[in-house]
């Protein structure tokens, strides 16, 4: 599979399903059909048993610079209610796999909000993140006032959100919105290696595992422990948790099925 649809690339490499947002021309302002082909691809990379990761990149020198402003600016919010478009942004958020973002340059308003989608997230040491909805009189709408204040805690989310100012890449990563600052050059090699490094594990745990994660964000903890629990114990009905166990008795390197 290796595709160029309107708005984005998509290929797989190994286990890696790859999406490259490509509209390099606005610094791929997000519009709605690049949305619903994100997560039309989203849902195909769900269901192929090769793909065990999936990594969002952007293409040109911005990862997305926010939703198309030329196509926002003369809609209404009957218009809006209509086309419905935060589904395709809920269904992002049902991804089964881990999803890594690679971000440079920009990552803006619903380019910030995408990012904020990933389960793990990488910058270039260039890459200026912000909110700049303030300054056009709407707000975000995927999920940054909700993500971000998760993330970074109330305080610190206002700040951004109500000033729409620039977040450096180290002020990005020294509040935990980024896990790893990587030369702009490597940023796609470093974030293969991390996303081979997960896809060889076993697939069953790397996805309980993300779904506990996620449970933990808006659970309580005593929730979210017996949720665990259930997944810990369901992962002993996996084929790989054998053949993982045995392979350490037997100190050899595991075989995964994925099973
Ligand atoms: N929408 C449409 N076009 C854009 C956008 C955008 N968000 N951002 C950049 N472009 C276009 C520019 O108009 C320009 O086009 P042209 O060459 O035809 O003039 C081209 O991309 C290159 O941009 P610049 O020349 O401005 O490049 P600079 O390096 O000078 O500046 C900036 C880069 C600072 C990123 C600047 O482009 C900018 O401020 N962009 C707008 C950022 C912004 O306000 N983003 C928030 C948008 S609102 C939003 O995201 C709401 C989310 C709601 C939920 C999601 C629903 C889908």
């Amino acid at each position: 599979m290796n595709q160029q649809l309107d708005h984005i690339n998509r290929w797989i490499e190994g286990n890696i399903g790859i999406i490259e947002l490509n509209r390099p021309h606005v610094l791929n302002a997000i519009n709605r059909k690049m949305i619903s082909e994100i997560v039309e691809t989203l849902e195909i990379y769900d269901s192929l048993e090769e793909v065990h990761v999936v990594v969002l990149v952007g293409g040109g020198r911005a990862f997305a610079a926010g939703a198309d402003i030329d196509e926002m600016a003369e809609v209404s919010s009957i218009e809006l209610e209509r086309l419905n478009q935060f589904r395709d942004w809920d269904r992002i958020a049902e991804m089964k796999k881990p999803m890594i973002g690679a971000v440079h340059g920009f990552a803006f308003g619903g380019g910030f909000e995408l990012a904020l989608c990933c389960d793990i997230l990488l910058a270039s040491y260039d890459t200026e993140f912000a909110f700049p909805e303030v300054t056009l009189g709407i707000m975000p709408g995927a999920g940054g006032t909700q993500r971000l204040t998760k993330l970074i805690g109330k305080n610190r989310a206002m700040e951004w959100l109500l000033t729409g100012e620039r977040m450096s890449a180290q002020i990005a990563y020294e509040l935990g919105v980024v896990n790893r600052l990587v030369p702009k050059e490597l940023i796609r090699e470093e974030t293969f290696r991390l996303a081979t490094k997960i896809s060889t594990n076993p697939a069953m745990s790397v996805r309980l595992i993300k779904e506990s994660v996620l449970t933990a964000v808006d659970s309580t903890i005593l929730e979210g422990m017996k949720y665990e629990r259930k997944n810990f114990s369901l992962l002993f009905s996996s084929e790989d948790q054998k053949e993982g166990m045995r392979a350490f008795r037997e100190k050899r390197k595991p075989q995964y099925k994925g099973r």
